[in-house]
C-alpha cells in the first residue's frame, strides 16, 4: 500500500515539507483560513491552517516555551498577559504556568481554531478550562487600539505574516502595542526564520526599534518550520531581558534560566544580522 502524504504549501519557504498521514481528523473551512487537523505516526497531531503546519504534538514546546517562558520570566511581575492569535493554546498554557500571572487575555479572529484545538487537541487547549483565561474572538490589531498603560506582557502568537497576520508586523501594530503595555511592559512575537526569512526578521527588528527603547531577539530550532533556526522579536520598555528576572518554577521540558540565556544571539552577531552585515 503507498502512503498518504501531506505536502505543505509554504508561501515563503523554498522547501516543501512532506508528512505520512496515518488519519485526517479534521478539514474544514472557517471565514478566514482552511483548517486541518491530521494524524502523523511520528510527529502526533498536526494543526495545518491554509496548507501551512501550525504544530505537531511532538515538538510544540520548542515553540510555545521559548514563546512564553522568556517574556514571563524577563519581567519581576507580569500579572496581567495578552495573547493575539494562539488558537490553539499552547501559549496559553504555558501563560498559565505562572501563578503570579491574574489573567490571560486571548484575542484570536478565528472561533474556529478554538474550537478545533478544544476538540482535536486536548494537550494544547487545555488551558481554556482555566477561570484566568478570558478568550476574545476579533482582530487583535483592531482590539489592542482600544487599550492604554493595560498589560504587563503581550504576545503574538500569529501564523505567517503573510495574508490577514501581515497587520501584525507594521510599524502602527507596535505602536498600539506601546501604548497598550503598562510602563515597564514586555513584548514579543514570532518573527520566522533566519535562514529563510531573513530580511523580515530584519525589517521586523528595525521597526521594533523605532518604537521601542530595548530590542532584541532569540531563537529556538524547530524540526517542523522551514528554515527551523526560528525567530522571537522581543521589545521591552525598561527591563534589560536575556536574563530570567523570576525563579524559574514553572515545569517545562527544555525552557530553564540557563537555556533563556542561551535562546539570545552573542551581541556581535545579532548586530551584524539586524544591520544587514550577515546575509545568504
Ligand atoms: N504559528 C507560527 C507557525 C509558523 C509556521 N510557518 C512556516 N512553517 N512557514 C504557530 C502557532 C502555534 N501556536
Amino acid at each position: 500500500m503507498r502512503d498518504i502524504v501531506f505536502i505543505e504549501r509554504d508561501p515563503y519557504a523554498p522547501i516543501r515539507h512532506c508528512y505520512t498521514v496515518s488519519k485526517i481528523l479534521y478539514q474544514g473551512k472557517s471565514p478566514y483560513q482552511e483548517i486541518q487537523v491530521i494524524e502523523s505516526p511520528e510527529f502526533g497531531r498536526m494543526l495545518i491552517l491554509d496548507g501551512v503546519v501550525q504544530l505537531d504534538e511532538k515538538y510544540e514546546f520548542l515553540y510555545h516555551e521559548y514563546l512564553a517562558h522568556v517574556p514571563l520570566h524577563a519581567h519581576p511581575n507580569p500579572r496581567n498577559v495578552l495573547i493575539i492569535g494562539g488558537g490553539d493554546g499552547g501559549t496559553l498554557r504555558e501563560v498559565l504556568k505562572h501563578d503570579v500571572v491574574e489573567r490571560a487575555v486571548l484575542v484570536d479572529i478565528d472561533k474556529e481554531v478554538i474550537e478545533v484545538s478544544k476538540k482535536y487537541l486536548p494537550t494544547l487547549s487545555v488551558g481554556f478550562n482555566d477561570p484566568r483565561a478570558i478568550v476574545v474572538n476579533e482582530d487583535g490589531y483592531r482590539y489592542i487600539q482600544d487599550y492604554e498603560n493595560e498589560f504587563d506582557v503581550i504576545i503574538v502568537d500569529s501564523t505567517d505574516p503573510v495574508g490577514f497576520a501581515h497587520v501584525l508586523t507594521t510599524e502602527d501594530f507596535f505602536r498600539y502595542v506601546y501604548k497598550a503595555l503598562k510602563e515597564d511592559g514586555i513584548f514579543v512575537a514570532q518573527t520566522e526564520s533566519i535562514h529563510y526569512h531573513l530580511e523580515m526578521v530584519r525589517t521586523i527588528q528595525q521597526r521594533l526599534k523605532k518604537v521601542f527603547p530595548i530590542v532584541d531577539l532569540y531563537t529556538s530550532v524547530i524540526p517542523i518550520y522551514a528554515g527551523y533556526w526560528w525567530t522571537f522579536s522581543i521589545a521591552s520598555k525598561k527591563y534589560p531581558v536575556r536574563s530570567p528576572v523570576r525563579e524559574v518554577k514553572v515545569e517545562t521540558k527544555i525552557y530553564d534560566a540557563d537555556m533563556h540565556e542561551y535562546a539570545f544571539l552573542p551581541e556581535s552577531f545579532y548586530n551584524k544580522l539586524v544591520n544587514g552585515e550577515y546575509k545568504y
